[in-house]
């Protein structure tokens, strides 16, 4: 299959593609390195050090043999996005171009703003391009288990049976996102679900949960890693309690820390977006997927982070920091995962093998952890007023320039 990533060189884009490429597939990609610049923007880096995409695309020729196809634009463009479409025609598509950090879009009303647009209009020209240039694409979209929030009962996939006043009928599970961020996941399902109906698209969306590590299978050398963040911004949970107890820092379950979330190891999400990929959606479809491995609870990570620390001969302790975030910190959560097993999915290995191998890479990158180490402890409140002045101020106090990590060159097929 000829499969189209957009976002090809983020933290899910680089490895989807190698493994996708070590499938026999063929891959385009799309990107317009905005998650480079933004993560400097708050003064950070990816703790692996990643090379330009030009050098990416002749590593896999180098080493994989293949050829890697490249778009470089911004998806907030329709002539581009109808272009690359026109030009490509590919089976499948997989868009994961979207601004994708919580707490980046609530840092103030222009990166709520930015989101938001970035995101709908993104997946807007998508389905318009889709619909004027390869109707017959499938279209594998990054949504969020975040879009459900975390409700009393069990979460579907997607939809469910509801009786209501003595009817019946089968309705999209309500949405209660808890950042700007994770509403314009909800908008976009949303358009995606209404474009399949109108366009009689294929449509795929994945309700992601929080994706963990640092490599998959197919990084047989270090130059194929992906890029791995660690700051508040734009790491997430586990990745960045493994960077914090490396660093010697706090390891910090927000508030009680009996928040319970969905997580999947990178390369068992990469695997399970293959499944879709290899699996389309009917003309006219539109089908949701849960896709995370196993719920744990934060304290339930900070705890397993300090116990192989601890074996590491580190010294973890754990800190609870009032939740900066406006969320549930002790709440049920149950929802239903059962499509992707249907397809064949299977966890590849055990968390706890996953985060050794995390610790054994960010010890040897831990040089670079050191260099950004003031970025990583909370600064952006989901209330509060000041976000950009803390943001500025710890900004300023980067130790090493931001262009220690150079914009990649500009780059076209
Ligand atoms: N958390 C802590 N301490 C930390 C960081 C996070 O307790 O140092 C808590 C948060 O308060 C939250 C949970 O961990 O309750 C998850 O936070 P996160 O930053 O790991 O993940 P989140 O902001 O929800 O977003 C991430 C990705 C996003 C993806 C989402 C899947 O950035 O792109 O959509 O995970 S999900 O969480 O299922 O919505």
């Amino acid at each position: 299959m000829k499969v189209l990533i957009t976002g090809i060189d983020g933290y899910s884009g680089w490895p989807l593609a190698l493994h996708l490429l070590s499938r026999g597939h063929d891959v385009v990609g799309v990107d317009n390195f905005v998650t480079r610049r933004r993560v400097r923007e708050v003064g950070s880096w990816s703790a692996t050090p990643i090379p330009s995409f030009a050098q990416r695309q002749r590593l896999v020729n180098q080493l994989l043999g293949k050829e890697l196809p490249f778009h470089r634009g911004d998806l907030g463009r329709y002539d581009f996005v109808a272009r690359v479409l026109e030009e490509e025609h590919p089976d499948a598509i997989v868009h994961l171009a979207e601004q994708r950090s919580a707490p980046y879009s609530m840092i103030d009303v222009h990166h709520a703003v930015t989101t938001q647009v970035d995101n709908v209009v993104g997946t807007l020209h998508l389905v318009y391009a889709m619909r004027d240039h390869c109707p017959d694409a499938h279209l594998v979209k990054m949504g969020t288990m975040g879009e459900y929030g975390t409700p009393n009962v069990d979460i579907p996939e997607g939809f469910f049976e509801i009786e209501y006043r003595g009817r019946k009928d089968r309705l999209p599970f309500p949405r209660q996102a808890g950042s700007w961020y994770h509403w314009s996941k909800v908008f976009d399902s949303g358009d995606v679900m209404f474009a399949s109906k109108i366009f009689d698209l294929r449509a795929t969306d994945v309700m992601q949960g929080v994706i963990y590590g640092i490599r998959t299978a197919e990084m047989t050398d270090r130059r194929l890693l992906t890029r791995f963040d660690f700051d508040e911004t734009w790491g997430t949970a586990l990745n960045r309690f493994i960077a914090q107890a490396v660093l010697g820092l706090p390891i910090t379950p927000y508030g009680k820390g009996e928040q319970i979330r969905g997580f999947i190891a990178l390369e068992d999400s990469v695997q399970s977006l293959r499944l879709a990929v290899e699996h389309p959606a009917d003309r006219g479809e539109y089908r949701v997927f849960n896709q995370f491995d196993a719920a744990y609870s934060i304290n339930q990570l900070a705890e397993t982070t300090h116990q192989i620390a601890t074996e590491l001969g580190l010294s973890p302790r754990i800190e609870h920091p009032p939740d900066p975030r406006i969320e549930a910190e002790q709440h049920y959560y149950a929802p239903i995962h059962e499509r992707l097993y249907a397809l064949g999915y299977q966890r590849t290995r055990e968390l706890s093998e996953v985060m050794r191998e995390m610790f054994t890479d960010l010890l040897r990158y831990r040089h670079r952890l050191e260099a950004r180490r003031h970025v990583v402890m909370p600064t952006i409140g989901w209330r509060r007023a000041d976000n950009p002045a803390a943001l500025n101020a710890r900004v300023a106090a980067s130790s090493a320039p931001p262009s220690a990590e150079p914009p990649p060159p500009v780059q076209d097929r």
